[in-house]
């Protein structure tokens, strides 16, 4: 990975905190690539939901995902919290320390006519501050046909806190609040996206808008996604969206830094 004192890595962390995303190339290694692939390969079929049946899709080309696998599978805690997923995470968000909040393993079949639609993950997340960041990682080829992430520059900074809606679909999670995301086109031209490689990955910031389109190639797109909250992220819990075991009883506005230990949420290990 390049390093935080690179004038390429400034750069990179220059667009996060400008457009609210950027990108990294070749910086995860093959055995890193390998052992997520393998792990996402011994997930038992019902860790993955299908996604696309709550848009009506009954095709057989489907788009699946699950949550938290980092707590029944010990290799995908162990590269989410030490080496250069954490590391670089830490360094684009400007973090001295760094919790791992969330993972999602995302399927989306060759041929899935199902997009993922314009969405912040703010509104998911029982956290608030600015250092909170989703890092997306790619375990196959991903270019936008294949359903790589768009992301809409400058939104993680248009002061709209979006509600968060049913993810394939447009429609709030009953209960949330916030503002509707955007009626936009996948592929609206004011988009900024990347045509990814497997060892590339994509950073943005909670608040940045986000979609991808369905997977129009004829090879599956698996994606590993993994939230982060850094230094000054508090506990602040979303009214309507899916709860997470113990945040209820955590006073709001809590630094994560005392809260993660009654949460069980873990600090990676930096450098
Ligand atoms: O993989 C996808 O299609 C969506 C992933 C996403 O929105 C995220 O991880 O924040």
């Amino acid at each position: 990975m390049a390093s935080p004192s690179d004038l390429d890595f400034a750069d990179i962390v220059s667009a996060f905190w400008t457009d609210g995303c950027c990108v990294l190339r070749s910086v995860v290694e093959d055995p890193t690539i390998g052992i997520v692939r393998n792990a996402v390969a011994d997930m038992a079929g019902s860790d993955l939901a299908d996604l696309g049946a709550l848009a009506g899709d009954t095709a057989p080309s489907k788009f699946r995902a699950g949550v938290d696998q980092w707590r029944s599978d010990a290799r995908f805690l162990s590269l989410a919290t030490h080496g250069v997923l954490p590391t670089a995470a830490a360094a684009v968000l400007r973090s001295e320390r760094l919790w791992l909040y969330e993972d999602s393993v995302l399927v989306k079949d060759a041929g899935s006519a199902v997009a993922t639609r314009w969405h912040t993950d703010d509104g998911y997340f029982h956290v608030d501050g600015t250092q909170l960041a989703t890092m997306w990682v790619p375990l196959d080829p991903a270019p936008l046909a294949a359903g790589a992430l768009r992301f809409l520059p400058g939104s993680h900074a248009d002061g709209h806190r979006y509600r968060p809606t049913l993810f394939v679909i447009d429609e709030a999670i009953p209960g949330t609040i916030g503002d509707q995301p955007p009626d936009l086109a996948i592929d609206d031209p004011s988009a900024i996206g990347y045509d990814l490689d497997v060892g590339d990955l994509t950073i943005h910031h909670a608040r940045t808008l986000h979609a991808a389109s369905g997977n129009s190639t004829t090879t599956h797109r698996r994606a590993w996604s993994i939230r982060y909250c850094g230094d000054d992220a508090v506990i602040r819990q979303k009214p309507g969206a899916p709860m997470k075991p113990g945040f209820e009883d955590i006073e709001p506005g809590t630094p994560i830094g005392i809260a993660a230990a009654r949460l069980g949420l873990i600090e990676a290990t930096l450098g």
